[in-house]
């Protein structure tokens, strides 16, 4: 069976990884892998995570299943962080998912199951993982102009005259906010424009919500999300809790099934639950019961917003201290777009022959298409960042 297997070609985030790993330089610095560092460049496990999972040794009785849907009150909690009022619960359905890698690929599947036929169109650029997941539940897929990496700017017009073409029943995965990788987020009247948008032409929205809380804060964040959900029929979103709540390996997500009804909301939930027992039966149980604790205990959820905040405060602020080091070391405004992007990503425009340059001669390591995270820079090394940049690029 094996003896004519070819090798997969490899994820380039996580080969990146693997090869600043495996790099001896002291000085070396990591802006590959989207994971939040602090400033000493650490990813520590947050205040709030930690105080829940000791409670969580002392009080757990069991392992046993925790069921197809997973924590009742953990999903409960996470349709309302990401939905606030703007739904009805009684038209949402919840799960816990492994990750949002696993809520994008159970939808996904949910869709291949339901409506077979469907076009996904997604951004490009996107996560390079969408387009895998997508494949793998057998979709079709066509993606919209998003973003012009040599301007800094978003392609708005250009996305909505792609959509044009898309048939009644097709699929709109657009990212909730900080978009990965370009770090360019609709403003709310466009958010408004792709709602139209899908009610005229009978699109489902798919949305993939990886970054709450990153970019402006959790409320404004969500408000995209929550205008479409105020608007449309139908939605379907992935939310995860790996980077807001620090939890990445624990795999820790949600899926969301908004329908026009509560039956057809019902019956496509018993649709999905039926996807993910042939998948992974249940999910894991550790990390959404520290987000269940950390969200239904007002003294932990006030502590893990102060961390939240924290988190983005030093992103925004790496973010204008960044472009300014850049705008003295380039003396031009060419990368000026990294201070009014969000998120942890921002693409820097430059040719792949000069991120290899910055990589050789620097020890910095970017992403293939100069995708930056944003939380790697460290606070005292931006001027000198800035410089192996600007030095190496024509
Ligand atoms: N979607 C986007 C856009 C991402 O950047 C990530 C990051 O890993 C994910 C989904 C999935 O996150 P995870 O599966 O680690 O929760
Ligand atoms: O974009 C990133 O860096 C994160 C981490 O296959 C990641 O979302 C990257 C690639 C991948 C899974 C996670």
């Amino acid at each position: 069976m094996f003896e004519n297997v070819q090798a997969a070609p490899a994820d380039k985030i996580l080969g990146l990884m693997m090869q600043f790993r495996e790099d001896p330089r002291d000085n070396k610095l990591d802006l590959g892998v989207g994971v939040y560092k602090d400033s000493h460049g650490d990813t520590p496990v947050l205040a709030a995570v930690k105080s829940a999972e000791l409670r969580l040794f002392d009080s757990q009785k069991t392992k046993a299943y925790v069921g197809v849907q997973g924590d009742k009150e953990f999903c409960a909690e996470m349709a309302s962080l990401v939905l606030g009022d703007s739904v009805s619960m009684d038209r949402a359905r919840i799960c816990q998912a492994p990750g949002g890698t696993g809520a994008l690929s159970i939808l996904s599947m949910l869709i291949g199951r339901t409506a077979p036929d469907a076009t996904v169109w997604l951004s490009d650029p996107t996560w390079p993982n969408h387009m895998p997941l997508l494949k793998n539940a057998r979709l079709k897929t066509q993606q919209y102009p998003y973003y012009d990496t040599k301007n800094g700017k978003l392609l708005f017009d250009g996305m909505m005259e792609a959509l044009s073409a898309a048939k009644p029943g097709d699929v709109l995965l657009v990212h909730g906010c900080c978009h990965n990788p370009t770090g360019a987020d609709l403003d709310l009247a466009q958010w408004a424009a792709i709602a139209d948008l899908c009610l005229e032409k009978g699109l489902l929205p798919f949305v993939d919500f990886a970054y709450l809380g990153f970019g402006d804060g959790l409320e404004e964040d969500a408000a995209g999300l929550r205008l479409l959900a105020s608007k449309v029929p139908e939605m379907l979103i992935a939310a995860s809790c790996s980077k807001n709540f620090g939890v990445y390996r624990e795999r820790v997500g949600a899926a969301m099934i908004i329908a026009a009804a509560p039956a057809q909301a019902e019956a496509t939930f018993t649709q999905l639950m039926s996807v993910t027992r042939a998948v992974y039966s249940m999910p894991p149980d550790h990390g959404a019961a520290i987000v269940r604790m950390v969200l239904t205990d007002p003294h932990l959820k006030s502590e893990w917003i102060t961390e939240l905040n924290d988190m983005r405060n030093r992103m925004l602020k790496l973010r204008s201290g960044f472009a300014e080091a850049l705008r003295r070391e380039s003396n031009s405004s060419r990368f000026d777009f990294i201070a009014d992007q969000r998120g942890m990503f921002s693409r820097l425009g430059i040719a792949p022959e000069e991120i290899d340059r910055i990589r050789a001669d620097h020890g910095i390591y970017i992403v293939g298409d100069s995708r930056i995270n944003i939380a790697g820079l460290p606070d005292n090394r931006l001027d000198e960042v800035a410089r192996a940049i600007v030095s190496s690029i024509e």
